[in-house]
């Protein structure tokens, strides 16, 4: 799973990316880091619990891999400013974070002129929009080839209905993100790489000053951006920057002087986590304790089959508790006296924060 980070010049990516990656990266993943990719850990509090409570030798958080993306310039209203190099990048990403720049700073001029939310997340929607109408239009002059022919002619049929109705999707101006699909076209689309279809995180780089007024202006925001996949989430660069060099006790305390509950970049990475349909099931023991990640709506058989090919291949039950209902508890045996804990076939359908112990032969 990869995230790409984009928006326009000096709105905050770089320091985006380098704050998570310095607070957030994978001990595991260190030999991969290059500039502009890292494998960033998923925070989790549940796991950090279950840690205490286990005491394992090592401690998995999920992972999430988050691209810095630059290259978007300007905007321009009449034609595509992504260029093909930009593409090639955002492509391939899951989902994007559009981060959008409203902190004041004379020296480093807004590259429209000045601070508008609203007007960047715009602009970047139509550009998106603009990207994957081009592409709709290509494709459907290559199907029209393709249905004379008697080798293509059935697929590419099938085809052109979809891409009929992402056009006019796209020509009435909505994103393909919005819309219902089945899990064929789903997969098409995934496959095609389109960018309108991919779920959307806001992030808005707040100016420190506007801490006091970051909720009221949040939501305002959030009237104004709303859809099936898209959310809206504030954060403020300079004082995460700031955090990221601090001890745990002096950030502790930095914190409570602004008021803050959580890092907001913990906040964003869930975020992103939860909008790419992902979720975490446990596993815990003496030598680990792991977050593994799952899509939503999978079930226990594929779920074990993330951990390791031969637990799908040789699986027989699946003992499952959950969380809450393990930390009410206290403990395993108390689980079993309560009867929380229970044997599951492979059809059981996981639910965010499941411990699991897999039987298999
Ligand atoms: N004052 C202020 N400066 C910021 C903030 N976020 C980023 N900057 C500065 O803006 C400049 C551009 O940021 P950068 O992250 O490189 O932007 P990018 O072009 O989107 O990657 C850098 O000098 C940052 O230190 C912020 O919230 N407040
Ligand atoms: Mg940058």
């Amino acid at each position: 799973m990869q995230i790409g980070i984009v928006g326009l010049p000096f709105s905050g990516k770089t320091t985006f990316f380098q704050t998570i990656t310095q607070t957030h990266l994978d001990a595991h993943s260190l030999q991969k880091k290059d500039a502009n990719i890292a494998v960033v850990k998923v925070p989790d509090k549940r796991l950090d619990i279950l840690t205490e409570m286990f005491n394992p030798k090592r401690k998995v958080n999920a992972t999430i891999e988050v691209v810095d993306i630059a290259g978007v310039q300007k905007g321009d209203h009449s034609s595509s400013s992504f260029n093909s190099q930009f593409l090639t990048k955002v492509r391939p990403n899951d989902a994007l974070i559009h981060v959008i720049r409203s902190f004041e700073d004379e020296s480093l001029p807004h590259p429209e002129g000045s601070n508008d939310i609203l007007r960047d997340f715009r602009t970047f929607e139509e550009e998106l929009l603009f990207s994957d109408l081009a592409f709709c239009e290509s494709r459907l002059d290559k199907l029209e080839k393709d249905i004379t022919k008697q080798k293509t002619k059935e697929q590419a049929l099938k085809e052109k209905e979809y891409v009929i109705r992402w056009n006019e999707t796209l020509q009435n101006g909505q994103m393909l993100r919005d819309t219902d699909m089945s899990d064929e076209e789903q997969k098409l689309i995934r496959n095609y790489q389109l960018l309108s279809a991919k779920p959307l995180l806001v992030a808005i780089n707040l100016d420190e000053k506007d801490i006091a007024r970051s909720d009221e202006i949040v939501k305002s925001i959030k009237q104004n951006i709303k859809g099936k996949n898209i959310r809206v989430e504030p954060f403020f660069a300079k004082i995460e920057m700031e955090l990221a060099e601090l001890s745990d006790e002096e950030k502790e305390m930095f914190m409570e002087e602004y008021g803050l509950k959580e890092s907001a970049l913990s906040r964003l990475i869930r975020a992103a986590y939860d909008l790419l349909g992902l979720q975490s099931f446990f596993t815990v023991g003496e030598d680990e304790c792991r977050a593994w990640t799952i899509h939503k709506g999978m079930n226990a058989q594929e779920s074990s089959g993330v951990i390791h090919t031969d637990f799908y291949n040789k699986f027989i039950r699946a003992e499952v508790v959950h969380y809450q209902s393990f930390i009410d508890c206290g403990s395993f045996a108390k689980c079993k006296e309560k009867g929380v804990f229970h044997l599951e076939g492979k059809e059981y359908i996981l639910h965010d924060g499941d411990i699991m112990h897999i039987r298999h032969g």
